[in-house]
């Protein structure tokens, strides 16, 4: 723990926050700014809301003198990604209303809305609350949205795996009524004196907590990227408990080697009936050993490096009351989704709909479907989405939709398993283009690809703006991490299943370079690589990138020169 030092401002601003309220509400009527004042701008996050501006408009806006284009991000809470379609129009009603028209689907299983002014900012929110849809936890020093393993075709073990997530989710809630008060009913409550937060406590987390549910032999949540994950044990078609993997995270920064992406450790396994316990004595442990001084440092992760491991198990156990049973076997065959319809065990049929990038800009499609009012929509963590519990006689109505509106079109194996994550020109920590850029850099790879006969391999590749890491690049075969402007760094060497971090291979290289550093290995793997090797594993193998030997953080054994 860090006694020594002094806590970060962030932890004063949530204790005298009366439980998450601030002067948000008062914030709100204020017509001077479009933005909220900054205690207030770290209050929001916990209410699933950002404040952000345009940033392609700032240099010119920075030029006349005029304050920043401030826009709010708002992101819903949905456990397990999955939404009806009355809930799905809500939220396109949303977006089209009081956002920029477009739906923003995550890596994380929910949605996001952009550009909502401050003024429609609360019309926002209740829109979606109407439809029982909140943004309750979505961002903030909490937990955040549970996600979950995709899989509506397997009925039961699906049912198991969004209960789960559903249950750890709603139990790990924030208790404030302060969402509800601010956004909502604008009643006040006598200041909140009457709250409590039994599992948080009045300064929450030391910085966000993250959770997912994975099933083998898919690995489509990332579960390594987690603080927290379980990885469902099936036995005879029933989950019968959990392996429980502590200690992942994506972010670092660039140039600081003390900050790093990190795989969870698998430390044992619990029982279903377990798992919602394991989850909040995890939190708790975290709560009480995070380090609340330096914000950089506050995951998980760093709180078991730092701990170390054997310790960080014993005192969770210690607040269990039981130990874990050892690790089950488990083995994951990828972190991807499969596109396309699938009968499910139950005779209904599934479509998994790529969407590029997540980002739904024509929303008139899916507006169509939606109205037929026929079975789920389930967001999933590779942000697309996945048209579930379509009974057999329904099927060809939503095919003919889909293909009249153009949303069954194939795309090649390196398309389909791109990730990027939002980057410019909403975010602000973005030091280059993600979402915008990827699609024309994926175009010029697939050319080469369909050079050398790989056009429908499946590869990863993951781009994002920044080292935080949003599209988890780290786990990606190929990942690509801005730098500045137009330059990134190109990792190479990550698993197929998202097991296996990649490796640095060039740093601060534009489009041509990237293009021209992956065109030899396609080259070479297209012609050497052994039956069923997957693309990160041929780096590897054929040299271009060493293994790690040691340890699963990200630097480890990596010398210095070749840290950032
Ligand atoms: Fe993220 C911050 C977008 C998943 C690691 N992330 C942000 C912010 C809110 C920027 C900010 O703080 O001002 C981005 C908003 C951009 C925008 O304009 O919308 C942002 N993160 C996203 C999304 C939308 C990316 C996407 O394209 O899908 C994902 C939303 C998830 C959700 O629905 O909740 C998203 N972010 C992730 C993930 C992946 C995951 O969770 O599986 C990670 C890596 C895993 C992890 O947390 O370690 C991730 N985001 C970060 C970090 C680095 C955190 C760290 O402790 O290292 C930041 C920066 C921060 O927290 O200070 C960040
Ligand atoms: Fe923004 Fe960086 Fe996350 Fe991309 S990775 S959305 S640039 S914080």
């Amino acid at each position: 723990m860090s006694a020594a030092r002094p806590p970060s401002p962030n932890e004063s601003i949530k204790a005298n926050s009366r439980f998450l309220r601030g002067t948000i509400a008062d914030g709100l009527t204020r017509v001077e700014t479009g933005s909220l004042s900054d205690d207030d701008q770290q209050l929001t996050k916990f209410h699933g809301i950002y404040v952000q501006d345009d940033r392609d408009l700032r240099a010119e806006r920075g030029r006349k003198k005029l304050e920043k284009a401030f826009i709010f991000m708002a992101r819903l809470r949905v456990p397990g990604g999955v939404l009806t379609p009355h809930q799905w129009l809500a939220a396109e009603r949303v977006a089209r209303e009081r956002g920029n028209g477009t739906l923003r689907l995550t890596t994380r299983q929910t949605i996001q809305f952009h550009g909502i002014i401050k003024s429609n900012l609360r019309h926002a929110i209740r829109g979606l609350n109407e439809a029982m849809l909140d943004t309750i936890a979505a961002c903030g020093d909490v937990n955040r949205n549970v996600i979950a393993r995709v899989n509506p075709w397997q009925s039961r073990t699906h049912a198991e795996v969004a209960e789960l997530a559903g249950a750890i989710g709603g139990h790990l809630l924030p208790k404030t009524r302060a969402w509800h008060e601010i956004w909502i009913d604008g009643e006040k409550h006598s200041g909140g004196e009457e709250e409590d937060e039994p599992i948080y406590g009045r300064t929450y987390m030391p910085r966000k907590f993250k959770i997912a549910v994975a099933l083998p032999p898919h690995n489509d949540v990332d579960v390594f990227a987690h603080d927290l994950g379980f990885i469902a044990i099936e036995q005879d078609g029933r989950i019968v408990g959990y392996n429980v993997v502590v200690g992942g995270g994506m972010g670092m920064t660039h140039g600081e080697a003390d900050t790093f992406p990190r795989t969870g450790d698998v430390i044992g396994f619990c029982s279903t009936g377990q798992a919602v316990d394991v989850a909040e004595q995890v939190v708790t442990v975290q709560r009480d050993f995070g380090d609340r001084s330096d914000r950089k440092h506050a995951r998980l992760k760093y709180t078991i490096e730092r701990m170390g491991l054997d310790a960080f198990r014993a005192e969770l156990e210690r607040r269990l009351g039981h130990a874990f049973e050892p690790a089950r076997e488990f083995a994951f065959t990828d972190n991807a989704d499969r596109l396309g319809w699938v009968q499910g065990d139950d005779g209904a049929w599934h479509y998994t709909l790529f969407v590029e990038n997540g980002r739904v800009r024509d929303l008139a499609g899916l507006h169509a479907i939606a109205e037929l009012d026929i079975g789920r929509f389930i967001i999933t963590p590779n942000q697309n989405l996945v048209l579930a519990d379509i009974p057999a006689d329904r099927k060809s109505e939503i095919a003919a939709l889909l293909q009249s509106h153009g949303l069954d079109t194939a795309v090649s194996g390196l398309r389909r398993n791109a990730l990027a994550c939002v980057a410019l020109p909403t975010c602000g920590l973005a030091l280059a283009e993600s979402e915008r850029y990827l699609p024309n850099l994926v175009a010029r790879l697939e050319d080469e690809l369909e050079r050398v006969g790989l056009a429908q391999d499946d590869i990863t590749i993951r781009m994002t703006g920044c080292p935080n890491g949003c599209a988890r690049p780290y786990l990606a075969e190929i990942g690509l991490v801005g730098r500045s402007p137009g330059l990134y760094n190109l990792y190479l060497g990550g698993a197929f299943d998202g097991t296996r971090m990649n490796k640095l291979y060039r740093r601060d290289v534009g489009g041509d370079a990237i293009v021209a550093a992956l065109v030899p290995l396609f080259r070479g793997y297209a012609e050497r690589r052994a039956p069923g090797e997957r693309f990160g594993d041929y780096a590897i193998r054929a040299g271009h990138i060493r293994a790690t030997t040691a340890g699963n953080t990200f630097h480890a054994d990596l010398p210095p020169e070749l840290r950032s």
